[in-house]
């Protein structure tokens, strides 16, 4: 790799070990300064440019790829891209880091010692693909094809899904509905009648107040959002803040409420009681759009902000000064929603109050609130119907659950594959893109879970923790050496992006197409990937969708046309719920036995000496895809410990106060030890909290630069709380107490 670009300055970074700010104040220049001079211009230097989008997160931003003499020397943002508007996140421009990884997974894999002892030996592709296909025949023969799971995260798990499909099966999941937002879709879906999806529909941009619950945005990166937060804050909107930790956001915003983990709708309950006490909600609005009004009234009379603050511990002076802030830029003030809202097992119904404030704000439907959005029809690529109807998927318990979920729950299929607690057991899973060791709560649950596989397959591109307990794993290209299918977005402005190979794959990889068209044949499904290649698949499928596929191609992506997204653009606000109103009392959740608003339960208290583990994000990485990434690793090589200053003097077996550096290891209350990892001493936090970047802390022996670095949250999140009424798995109900390494 060309040395300028593992230089520290590749991504302009230095505002972060300060803590200063990522948005904001014309730092966003800094942030993404990535056409600075040292670069040389691409129109200049005789480069080639490909159009396609990003995979180092799932936001997927439009990127042109520049390549010279065969290789990639920079990513950049694809101006004509809604998602990227010209700029990628510093995680986005590293991802060129993923491509040229010395530590990719090269050759396809087959384990020659027992499951877990991540030893193999390298095979063709033939062999490793006849193997698997041998694997899947035996499953679908001796329990038929629905005792095959697929779990899968990213664009390229559409084709394996497709794959599943065709083998008769409808157990597929992703760690990014039951282990993220899945709660929030479930509450957002209870009260207005539709979940957000991805991207969502928010107007960050036009909005003159912008609440954050727990939504650290500054640290995640999701482009356009922090875009728009920058942008906001530039034109003068104001920022409220409700984090037990000082986050990045926090340092921009009017109000911090350093909150007492786990008792947000106790604070969304005291606003609801000061919002109505002061009649300084929408009355107009709640009185033409929603149902329940009187019953909400009467719930929130009793919960002021006094009694909130004995649940909080915020002050009552600040509980009503931000609220008084938040109502008097209604309807443009936005309760932004979060988006990893798998906390203490409840989250459904704080999801359920942050949408019951955003009512009484009238910011649904309304211009710097929650928009409409639209989406351009590419219809399917026509193959033959299977005429096997596949069973219900397994990921429910026996005796039932879950009535509100509305996608298959990734911890519901490990559940279904130890014997004998599902409707029927899952025996063999295919692994795409999703590190389950990482991504599902309680570790020792997955392998129980894969000890009882007949078969494991994983199509990664790093060798990731999941591998090394696989069977047989499958090598995929990077995204920029492939095809994916095309992502037509539902977005205010709708769009259709294509992903391009920019460069041949490496190694001995190959794309997720491939690998699925291959395995379909040996299946005898070959019909369902009728088609030569992507390529041909792709321009059939936009051609079919009426779309110009040389502008496609070209320039990476094709607007639709813009339809009215609120109010004040003429579009009438409409609701989804049955009774096709905003549904404040919530009569479904009544009927199924639950809360039918949203009531404060006090979490569990730490035991003594020890601290609540929370977890979130670092603006240069994703989870743990990007910890072995050189140009990301430079920003920020591991992870450490926040803990509280004043909690830092008084922790046992030390004889002193912790100072930053110090290496520490975490210990939970079921006797998960972390790797050693260094503390970060700060006034940032509360005292009875720390807190991590999640994605550090591997433990793979192939990952050269992320092994042994950090600690893993998730080797110390031993447990979890489903939450009743979407199968949630609530992940900030671990406690951990400091252990001098040393000792
Ligand atoms: N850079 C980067 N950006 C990303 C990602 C990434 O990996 N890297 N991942 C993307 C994905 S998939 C997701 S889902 C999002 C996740 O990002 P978000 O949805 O923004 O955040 P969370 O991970 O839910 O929350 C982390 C924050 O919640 C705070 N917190 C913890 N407990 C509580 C509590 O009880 N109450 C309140 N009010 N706050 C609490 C933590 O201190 C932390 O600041 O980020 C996305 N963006
Ligand atoms: N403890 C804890 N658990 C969490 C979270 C947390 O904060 N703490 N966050 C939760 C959230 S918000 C989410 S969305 C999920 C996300 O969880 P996952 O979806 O599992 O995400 P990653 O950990 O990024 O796993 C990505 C895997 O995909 C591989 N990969 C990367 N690119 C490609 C590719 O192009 N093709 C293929 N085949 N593989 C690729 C990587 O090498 C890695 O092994 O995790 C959830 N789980
Ligand atoms: S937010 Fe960053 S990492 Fe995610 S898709 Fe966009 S550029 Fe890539
Ligand atoms: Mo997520």
């Amino acid at each position: 790799m060309s040395k300028k670009y593992t230089r520290r300055e590749f991504i302009k970074i230095s505002a972060l070990g300060t803590g200063a700010l990522a948005v904001g104040s014309g730092l966003m220049t800094d942030w993404w300064s990535l056409d600075r001079p040292s670069i040389e211009d691409p129109k200049t230097d005789g480069d080639r440019i490909v159009p396609t989008f990003c995979e180092v997160c799932f936001w997927k931003c439009g990127v042109l790829a520049h390549v010279r003499n065969g290789r990639i020397t920079k990513l950049t943002g694809n101006p004509n891209h809604p998602l990227s508007n010209g700029k990628l996140c510093p995680r986005g421009a590293g991802g060129v880091g993923m491509l040229y990884d010395p530590d990719r997974l090269k050759k396809p894999l087959i384990r020659s010692k027992k499951r877990g002892e991540d030893v193999f030996v390298e095979v063709d592709w033939n062999t490793a693909l006849d193997k698997v296909a041998h694997e899947l025949k035996a499953i679908r023969q001796k329990y038929g094809p629905e005792a095959l799971a697929l779990f899968s995260h990213g664009c390229g798990g559409s084709w394996f899904t497709q794959l599943m499909k065709a083998y008769g099966s409808s157990n597929i999941g992703a760690p990014s509905y039951a282990q993220c937002r899945g709660p929030r879709e479930a509450g957002y879906s209870l009260t207005f009648g539709q979940s957000l999806g991805s991207p969502e529909s928010i107007d960050i941009a036009h909005a003159r107040c912008i609440t954050l619950i727990g939504s650290h945005l500054g640290e995640n990166m999701h482009n356009t959002q922090v875009q728009e937060l920058a942008a906001a804050i530039d034109a003068g909107a104001q920022l409220v803040v409700v984090d037990p930790r000082f986050s990045v956001a926090a340092g921009k915003a009017r109000y911090w409420l350093p909150i007492k983990p786990g008792t947000d709708i106790a604070l969304l309950l005291a606003w609801m009681n000061v919002l109505i006490e002061e009649k300084r909600y929408d009355v107009d609005y709640i009185r033409e759009h929603a149902t329940g009004f009187d019953e909400l009234k009467a719930h929130v009379a009793d919960k002021t902000p006094e009694w909130a603050f004995g649940v909080t511990g915020l002050e009552p002076k600040l509980i009503r000064d931000s609220l008084r802030l938040i109502a008097s830029a209604r309807p443009a003030s936005l309760i932004h929603p979060g988006r990893h809202t798998t906390w203490y097992g409840d989250d459904t119904q704080r999801a359920r109050a942050m949408a019951i404030l955003a009512a009484l704000l009238g910011s649904y439907g309304r211009r710097g609130g929650y928009i409409s959005s639209s989406k351009m029809p590419i219809p399917a690529y026509s193959t033959p119907s299977s005429t096997h109807k596949p069973r219900s998927p397994a990921d429910r318990p026996k005796s039932g659950g879950f009535p509100v979920a509305d996608e298959v729950l990734a911890s519901g299929l490990r559940q279904a594959s130890i014997p004998g607690t599902a409707a029927y057991d899952i025996k063999g899973w295919l692994v795409y893109g999703t590190n389950l060791m990482q991504s599902l709560p309680n570790p020792k649950e997955t392998i129980e879970a894969i000890q009882h596989l007949d078969f494991i397959a994983t199509i990664d591109t790093m060798p990731a923790e999941i591998c090394g307990w696989s069977d047989v794993v499958l090598p995929e290209c990077t995204y920029l050496e492939r095809e994916d299918d095309l992502y037509s977005a539902q977005y205010q402005q709708p769009f259709v992006a294509i992903r391009q190979e920019v460069v041949p794959p490496l190694h001995d990889s190959k794309p997720g197409w491939w690998i699925a068209k291959e395995l379909a044949a040996r299946l005898g499904l070959g019909a369902q990937f009728p088609w030569h290649d992507a390529r041909v698949y792709l321009r059939k499928r936009a051609e079919a969708g009426g779309l110009d596929w040389t502008r496609l191609e070209k320039s990476g992506v094709v607007l639709g046309k813009r339809t009215p997204v609120c109010e004040e653009e003429g579009l009438k606000p409409a609701f989804g719920t049955e009774s096709r109103k905003i549904e404040l009392f919530s009569a479904e959740l009544k009927t199924l036995g639950a809360d039918p608003l949203p009531n404060f339960y006090p979490p569990e208290e730490p035991p003594p000496g020890m601290f609540r583990l929370l977890s979130g994000r670092s603006p240069v990485h994703t989870f743990g895809r990007t910890t072995n990434n050189q140009l990301l690793l430079e920003s920020f090589p591991e992870n450490e410990v926040w803990i509280n200053t004043a909690a830092s003097k008084a922790i046992s077996g030390f004889g002193r106060a912790l100072k930053n550096g110090d290496k520490v290891r975490l210990v939970n209350q079921d006797g998960a030890r972390s790797m050693p990892v260094k503390v970060k001493v700060t006034e940032r936090i509360r005292g009875d909290c720390v807190y991590l970047v999640h994605g550090f802390g591997h433990t793979s022996k192939g990952l050269g630069r992320a092994n042994g670095r950090g600690a893993s949250d998730s080797e110390l999140t031993t447990r979890y709380k489903t939450d009743p009424l979407m199968g949630g798995t609530g992940m900030n109900v671990n406690f951990v107490r400091i252990e001098n390494h040393e000792g």
